[in-house]
Parts: structure tokens; C-alpha cells; sequence
């Protein structure tokens, strides 16, 4: 029987994390094939890793997960490699970029099949159907070339009763890589786990790449068995803190609170990701459990401050800019600390309009850093994702704005930065307003230096802090030359870039 090798590209300079993607992907044919993971974070090579494996002529399937940026980069100097010898070897891609870009991944001819979000079923079926020459047409969330060309999308399978998957194959990864390696130290705790417990999202925001994926629907693990996952890495790898990945950890109150009892005892540090107005809906009670149980840092995207952006961007649900700043009094009262992001520079029909909608979120931030001055910030400037059917998306493509065609494009080095949500490339944003966005967020940053920066001593904190008070005092964002050196002689951690 043929084997199958899973590779994670190198998605993290440091503090990488446990390949949940792959290691959902190595459970689904675990005790049904032979598989290996090759993980780039903790490879040098990982392509000469890979060609190692596939030359003894075992390994007749390569799966590959994607996420744009650098992670991508690495997926196609490996595609390339393994193609350009052995052409047979079946090329199949999964997760969040191929499932959003296929045309540009199918097209390159280095990729023959793309599994169209979870791949829990559809990827052991499409191994079954190749491996027995059966046919794959009806593998749902399968998107490949027909024989036309023509890119063909298979119906979208419900979304699995996360309960019923089998577990994370963690020992034998361990035999591959040893897992304390992917408990890194953060400002949660000395070893810090990542686990991912639900997926989807109930809502629909255009500017999402959840959404044309999973399509407003969400499904999750019970409270009992994330404990037990999380309680088994704890007991046998000396997990001390968790990262939940998940795209929404708190859609569900009772799920939340029934974690946060179970985990108390174990005193672990958590943090997840989560909407201000499906949690302001939370009971005090439940906020307290919440706290109780561990949970110190919740990761939300803010967004905007202006309803009618909100409204723009398709935010969903009930949020509003009164909600926000509410939302970051309330939460002091618990002592859970909100990571708020916002996406400034969304498109608006003059430059002037575009500009004083940055203008007037940079005043907002300023509001919730005086409600909560231990709110953490995080400025993303607006990455159109192309969500098709969403009013954005007709204002970003009327604008002029075009997505890249080829891989190749995808990987230029402006592509990257845009990936990156560095240089958003977009017809409506000056030079003038990306330098305005950034002189504020070096600024912002310099006289609240990140909580979770656990590089930064108070000293050095207080240094930075000090410079940077009297401009923001006085609204002078501009040319921060002295607060950046600053931060780059002590390595400043850019949650915007390297990932929450
Ligand atoms: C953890 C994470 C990271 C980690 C890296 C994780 C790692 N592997 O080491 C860090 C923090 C480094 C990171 C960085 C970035 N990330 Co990231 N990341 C995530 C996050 C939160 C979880 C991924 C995960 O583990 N999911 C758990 C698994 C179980 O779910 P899954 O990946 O969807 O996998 C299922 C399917 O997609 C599919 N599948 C996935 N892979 C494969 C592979 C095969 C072979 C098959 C068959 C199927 C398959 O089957 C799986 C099981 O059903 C996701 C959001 C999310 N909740 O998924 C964002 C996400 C993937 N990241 C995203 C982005 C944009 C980035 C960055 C580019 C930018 C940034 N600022 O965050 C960087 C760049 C990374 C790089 N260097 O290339 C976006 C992608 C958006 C898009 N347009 O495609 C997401 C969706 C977040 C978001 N909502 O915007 N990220
Ligand atoms: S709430 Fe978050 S994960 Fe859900 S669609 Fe909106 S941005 Fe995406």
C-alpha cells in the first residue's frame, strides 16, 4: 500500500506551534495508512527532508497545508521539487489558501487536487478512490481540473459532529518531533499548547477568509472533551497554558463556562478568540467563571468604531462602536484583559472620506485606551479577500483592485507584505494614509507597550514609554523615528505580522 507524507511549511520564525491542520489530517487515515509529517518549523531543509522520503518510492501521496505568505512559499519550492522528478506523485492541497484561491494553485499544474475546507472525510476518501481507481466525483469538498480544464467544485459536506473525530495521533507525532518542542514559553504561561476546538463561525464579515469556506456555520467539541485532550498533554507533556485557535472559541456561553469549571483545578492560563457582542450578551457569573478558570487574554476583532463601517463590512450580529468601549470597561471589572483589532483603510468614495475614516479611528482607539489602558491594540490595514456576493467585495473590485492571478504572483514579495497585512496594495490607500496608520501604531505602541511581549523588561518598557507619552499627548504620530529604533534595538513583537 502506498504511503503518505503530510507537510506543515514553515508558518512561524519562532514559538511554533503543534501542525494542527495536519495532524487533524494524519488522524482521518491514522490505523488505515502509513504517514509521516514533515513540519518546516523544525526542519532546515525541509525540502531535501521531503525528497528524502518520496525517493524510496513509497510515498505516492503528498498532502500540503497552505496558508498565504511565507507558509506558501515554501509549499510551492516543495511542489516544484517533488513534480518536477516524479510527476506521478499525487499532489493534494488543504486548508485555508487553496481552498480560497484555487484557480491560481490548480492552474500552476503543480497541485492535483485542493480539499475544499475540513478534510476529514474527503481526504482518507480521495486516498480510497485513487488507491482502488475508483471514481473521486463524488467525494464532497473536493475541488481539482476536469478533463476540460475547467476547475470542478464538489457540494460542500455538512460539518462534522466534532465529537465523533478521532483524536490527534500526539504519540506519534512525538516519535517524529518531540512535543515539548511545540510548547513554546508566551505570555501565557512556560509551555504554552495549541489546540483547536470548534471550526467555522456563525457570521459572515466580508473581509473574512472563514467565510466563503465555511459559510456562517460553526461546530465545536463538548467542554469535556477539549478538557480531556487538554488534561492528557498536560499530564504527559507538561502543557501550563493553551492558545485555542479556534476562529470563534465563545459562540457558545454554556460550552465556555463548563470548560472554564472543568480546567480551574488544573490551573492552567488561556486564551481564545471571540466577538464583543456575542459576549457582552455573557452573565457576570459566566465572565467570572471564565476568569476562574483560567482564561486571562480574549483576542477581538473590533474592527472599526464607525457603525456604518461596521455595517460595510458585513460585521454581523449587533456590534457597534458604543458596544466596543463599553465592552473594554466592562471586562476590567474581571480582569480579563481584551486584545481588540482593527482594520483600518476600508474603502470609501474620495480619498478625503478614506482619510478621515482613519483619522477617526485612530481617535477611537485613543477612547478605548482611555477606558482600558491595558487593552491591547492590534492594527491590521484592510487585505480584500475575494468573498463573492459581499458589498465590499463590489467596492474593492470597482475600485480597480485586482487579486493575483498565477502562485508566482501570489509570492511576489508586494503579495507577501499584502499576506502579511503589511501593504495593502489597495487603489484607494496613499502612501500618506499607510504612513499616517503605522506613525500611530509605532506610537501607540511605544506608550503601551504590548502586555504579551514577554521579551520587553519594565525597564526598557519605561523607556519607550516615556518617549512616546508626549506625542500622543499632543496627537503628533508623525516621523517616530526615536520610538522605532528603539523597538527595533529590543525587538518589538508585531502581533500583526507574526500572528495574534
Ligand atoms: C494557528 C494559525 C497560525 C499560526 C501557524 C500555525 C502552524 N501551523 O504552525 C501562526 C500564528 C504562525 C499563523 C500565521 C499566519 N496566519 Co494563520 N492561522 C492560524 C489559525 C488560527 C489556526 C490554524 C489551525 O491550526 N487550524 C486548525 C485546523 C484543524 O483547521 P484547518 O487549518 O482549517 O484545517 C482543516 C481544513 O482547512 C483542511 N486542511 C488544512 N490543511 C490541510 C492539509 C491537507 C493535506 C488536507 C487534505 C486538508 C487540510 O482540513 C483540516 C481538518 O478539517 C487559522 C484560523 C483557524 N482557526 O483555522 C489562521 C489562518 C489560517 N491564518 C491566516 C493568516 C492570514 C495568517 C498569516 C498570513 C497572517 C497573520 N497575520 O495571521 C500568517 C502567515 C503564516 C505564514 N508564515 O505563512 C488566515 C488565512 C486567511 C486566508 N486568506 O487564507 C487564517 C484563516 C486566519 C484568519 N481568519 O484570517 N497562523
Ligand atoms: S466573527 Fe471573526 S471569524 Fe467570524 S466571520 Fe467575522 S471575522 Fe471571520
Amino acid at each position: 500500500m502506498n504511503k503518505i507524507l503530510l507537510f506543515n511549511p514553515k508558518s512561524a520564525n519562532a514559538k511554533y506551534r503543534i501542525p494542527n491542520s495536519i495532524m487533524n489530517i494524519a488522524a482521518s487515515v491514522e490505523g488505515r495508512y502509513d504517514w509521516v509529517i514533515v513540519d518546516g518549523n523544525c526542519e532546515a531543509d525541509p525540502v531535501q527532508k521531503i525528497m528524502g522520503y518520496v525517493d524510496t518510492g513509497e510515498y505516492k501521496y503528498l498532502g500540503f497545508s497552505v496558508m498565504p505568505g511565507p507558509q506558501l512559499k515554501q509549499a510551492i519550492a516543495a511542489a516544484s521539487a517533488v513534480k518536477h522528478k516524479y510527476p506521478h506523485v499525487k499532489m493534494i492541497w488543504g486548508g485555508y489558501f487553496p481552498s480560497n484561491q484555487p484557480e491560481s494553485v490548480l492552474y500552476s499544474h503543480l497541485v492535483d487536487f485542493i480539499i475544499n475546507g475540513p478534510g476529514d472525510n474527503a481526504f482518507p476518501n480521495l486516498i480510497d478512490a485513487l488507491e482502488n481507481n475508483k471514481p473521486y466525483e463524488f467525494i464532497k469538498n473536493l475541488i481539482y481540473q476536469g478533463t476540460d480544464g475547467r476547475i470542478v467544485k464538489t457540494v460542500k459536506e455538512d460539518l462534522i459532529d466534532q465529537d465523533s473525530l478521532p483524536p490527534l495521533p500526539y504519540d506519534k507525532l512525538n516519535t517524529m518531533y518531540p512535543i515539548p518542542r511545540f510548547l513554546g514559553k508566551t505570555y501565557l504561561g512556560e509551555k504554552t499548547l495549541a489546540y483547536h476546538s470548534s471550526i467555522g463561525c456563525p457570521f459572515t464579515c466580508s473581509f473574512c477568509a472563514v467565510v466563503p469556506i465555511y459559510e456562517a456555520r460553526w461546530k465545536g467539541k463538548s467542554a469535556q472533551n477539549i478538557y480531556k485532550d487538554v488534561k492528557y498533554i498536560k499530564d504527559k507533556w507538561g502543557a501550563t497554558a493553551i492558545e485555542f485557535h479556534d476562529n470563534n472559541f465563545f459562540v457558545s456561553e454554556k460550552r465556555a463556562v463548563e470548560f472554564a469549571k472543568l480546567i480551574e483545578p488544573e490551573n492552567m492560563t488561556w486564551w481564545g478568540m471571540a466577538r464583543i457582542d456575542t459576549m457582552s450578551k455573557f452573565k457576570d457569573s459566566s465572565l467570572e467563571a471564565i476568569r476562574r478558570g483560567g482564561c486571562k487574554i480574549i483576542f477581538f476583532g473590533a474592527e472599526s468604531g464607525n457603525d456604518s463601517i461596521l455595517e460595510q463590512m458585513d460585521k454581523g450580529g449587533t456590534q457597534t462602536g458604543k458596544q466596543i468601549l463599553e465592552f473594554a470597561g466592562r471586562l476590567k471589572k474581571f480582569d480579563i484583559i481584551p486584545e481588540y483589532s482593527f482594520v483600518l483603510g476600508t474603502p470609501a468614495p474620495t480619498p478625503e472620506k478614506v482619510m478621515a475614516q482613519i483619522d477617526f479611528e485612530i481617535d477611537f482607539i485613543k477612547k478605548v485606551k482611555a477606558i482600558n489602558p491595558k487593552t491591547e491594540i492590534i492594527i491590521y490595514t484592510y487585505s480584500p479577500v475575494p468573498t463573492e456576493g459581499s458589498e465590499m467585495y463590489k467596492q474593492v473590485l470597482e475600485s480597480g483592485f485586482k487579486f493575483p492571478q498565477t502562485l508566482e504572483d501570489w509570492i511576489s514579495p508586494a503579495w507577501e507584505n499584502f499576506d502579511l497585512r503589511k501593504n495593502p496594495l489597495t487603489p484607494w490607500l496613499t502612501a500618506e494614509m499607510i504612513d499616517k496608520i503605522r506613525d500611530f501604531e509605532v506610537v501607540l505602541n511605544g506608550v503601551f507597550p504590548t502586555e504579551t511581549d514577554i521579551r520587553l523588561n519594565s525597564l526598557k518598557r519605561a523607556a519607550i514609554k516615556a518617549i512616546s507619552t508626549f506625542r500622543y499627548k499632543i496627537n503628533f504620530h508623525k516621523y517616530p523615528y526615536e520610538i522605532k529604533l528603539l523597538q527595533r534595538m529590543w525587538k518589538y513583537r508585531q502581533p500583526e505580522i507574526q500572528g495574534f
